[in-house]
């Protein structure tokens, strides 16, 4: 028995299956870490690790009386985002990774992964972290097991999943689990024996974020960040999720979810898909500007929905807290987020005060005099760089939320009457408006795209397609998966939620937006719950039903003149050239697109034909 067994079998609490042990020999074995330490989620283990984060220099202690509990790590200005480039999509047959997905050849990556991980742990501890997501035993949730050498990692999967001993006895108990390997690829110990001191960001300059279907594992090295490291997240609750929801009948979605009620007592749940950079955070904490309506959160990023007996869908958030984006979170634009971070709260690059709180662009009107930035430099507001990356992040217990409904931890999940579908587009797409049924709302969330702003996204208004807020998240064929949405609907006949496509983004003639967003986002919703509610009639049009004259609340709302006619206008030649651009789209996938997309996007031609004529 090599010494990594010895050790391992010296640590693994009793009970602890032979798959398990031997996953993690195995993995000990290749990665060469000098101890294990078998995670068990309690309060004093995390003290333990984040005491040592400290004592390495990873985590800054903010100042304890006006952010107790919190810290700040500063990532290398190498690893601060999610790697899409370097994601892999492993199935056997290229075919099943699909068009929009980064596929290796499984055996190839095997030998890569097996030469980059060996020895990647020298010198560091190897964490077994066992972990629920969903709510423990629920019967939509499911365990995992991620083992890395990132304290960091550890308790962001303690904030994000239900992490430790009661994950742990459900696999020893022999229920189903995920493997997921990680390591940050900076082994403190050379391979001839030479140490070297550690920094305060391990990483490595050659990153995979790797996913094997149909094994349904997940291995992922070089990186510390987010979603590239923190693997419950998009590598398992998404990519790795999404086939196991393919092969059972569910669905593992990039929504957020929310339960909104009505003083006169009505009660309704909706998920929303947005791409990155939408104010999903923001929508997931909306407070509404019209009278009698409440918001609660549920989940603010990905949603796991299934069928329940009574044939309606039910959805739970699989995690347990929000990584979510801290620059623009302020007072004004979502005050719940920003109270939820007033203590036990890590921070990752944001800006250090010189009084030890955090700061970041948004914050407040006027940037304080002097700050460190998020490399740890001086920075005033005359250095003409952010202070804070604009990816930094905040990492949050959900319960923190004031937001935060009664329903959160349902293990049945609740059941949901509305689903939206929105992208980020300058014109064409309205505010709102009612999918004709499922399968025109399958092709609504197939066709979701942002208008690019920015001449570095590429030619500025071109249409960078983001299928149901899942181009870098679904883990097999996207044509596939839009069948799987079609045979769910099916499923669910009349009992399916309706769906809906928003656009808080369009601009008007002046270029400016004409939707003043953020909590009046309550209206449009309001218009779709009180349709669902069968309160409203319609019209029909060419992107699908929209509100009557006069059904969307638009009391108090100091809106231009025009600015509702340009808000649900819709230009039949503009339709006509976007049904074209869907269709080369389309085009991409084969004949493995639905039959019944193509026939929707007949449909949409149908109805510009009968607008123009
Ligand atoms: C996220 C994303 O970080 O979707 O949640 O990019
Ligand atoms: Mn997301």
């Amino acid at each position: 028995m090599s010494l990594a067994n010895a050790t391992i079998a010296n640590a693994a609490p009793a009970g602890t299956p032979a798959d398990v042990l031997a996953w993690v020999a195995a993995v000990a074995e290749l990665a060469q870490p000098e101890s294990i330490q078998w995670c068990d989620g309690s309060e004093q283990e995390r003290d333990l690790l984040y005491r040592g984060l400290v004592d390495a220099g990873t985590f800054i202690e903010l100042d304890q009386n006006l952010r107790p509990g919190c810290y700040l790590a500063r990532s290398a200005p190498s690893d601060v985002a999610r790697v899409e480039a370097r994601t892999f999509i492993c199935s056997a047959d290229p075919d099943d990774a699909g068009p929009t997905n980064n596929w290796a050849d499984p055996e190839a990556m095997r030998s890569t992964l097996a030469r980059a991980f060996e020895g990647s742990m020298r010198g560091r501890t190897l964490y077994v972290v066992p972990f629920s997501m969903g709510p423990l035993g629920g019967p939509i949730s499911r365990l995992g097991i991620e083992v890395t050498d990132s304290p960091y990692v550890v308790v962001g999967m303690r904030m994000m999943t239900r992490m430790g001993d009661q994950a742990m006895a459900r696999i020893n108990a022999g229920e189903y689990w995920v493997p997921a390997v990680h390591s940050v690829g900076y082994p403190l110990v050379s391979p001839d024996g030479v140490p070297r001191p550690d920094v305060a960001w391990p990483c490595n300059d050659e990153k995979y974020i790797v996913h094997f279907p149909e094994t349904r594992e997940i291995w992922s090295y070089g990186s510390g960040y987010g979603g590239n490291a923190l693997l419950g997240k998009k590598c398992y609750a998404l990519r790795i999720a999404s086939v196991l929801a393919r092969d059972e009948g569910w669905l593992a979605e990039h929504m957020l979810i929310l339960r909104i009620s009505h003083a006169d007592g009505r009660v309704f749940h909706l998920t929303a898909a947005f791409p990155s950079a939408c104010g999903k955070t923001n929508l997931a904490m909306l407070r509404p500007t019209i009278p009698g309506w409440t918001v609660e959160t549920v989940g603010d990023d990905i949603a796991w929905m299934r069928p329940g007996p009574d044939g309606r869908l039910y959805a739970i958030n699989p995690e347990a807290g929000f990584f979510g984006v801290a620059p623009g979170t302020s007072e004004t634009t979502n005050p719940t987020a920003l109270h939820a971070l007033d203590h036990d709260t890590i921070f990752t690059n944001v800006a250090l005060t010189d009084d030890g709180d955090v700061w970041w662009e948004g914050l407040t009107e006027t940037p304080p005099a002097h700050l460190v930035d998020w490399r740890g430099l001086d920075w005033t507001p005359a250095s003409g760089r952010p202070a804070a990356h604009p990816n930094s992040r905040f990492t949050v217990h959900a319960s923190q939320a004031a937001s935060i409904s009664p329903d959160w931890e349902d293990p049945d999940g609740v059941p949901v009457d509305v689903i939206l579908f929105g992208g980020r587009r300058a014109s064409n797409v309205p505010l709102i408006s009612e999918a004709y049924d499922w399968a025109h709302g399958v092709f609504v969330g197939a066709t979701v795209a942002s208008e690019q702003t920015a001449a570095a996204e590429g030619t500025v208004g071109a249409l960078r397609r983001d299928p149901f807020a899942m181009l870098p998240f679904c883990g097999y064929n996207m044509a596939d998966y839009w069948h799987h949405w079609l045979r769910v609907g099916e499923r669910l006949g009349d009992k399916a939620p309706r769906i809906f496509a928003v656009n808080w983004f369009r601009k008007g003639h002046d270029g400016d937006y004409l939707w003043p967003g953020f909590g009046d986002n309550s209206r449009p919703i309001a218009w779709a719950l009180r349709r669902v509610a069968g309160e409203l009639a319609a019209v029909d049009a060419i992107s699908g039903r929209l509100p009557l004259p006069g059904d969307l609340n638009t009391d108090g709302l100091d809106l231009a003149d025009d600015a509702l006619a340009q808000l649900f206008a819709l230009d039949p030649a503009a339709w006509a050239a976007e049904a074209d651009l869907t269709q080369e789209y389309f085009a991409r996938f084969g004949d493995r697109l639905p039959a019944d997309l193509l026939e929707q996007l007949g449909l949409l031609r149908q109805r510009i034909a009968a607008a123009t004529a």
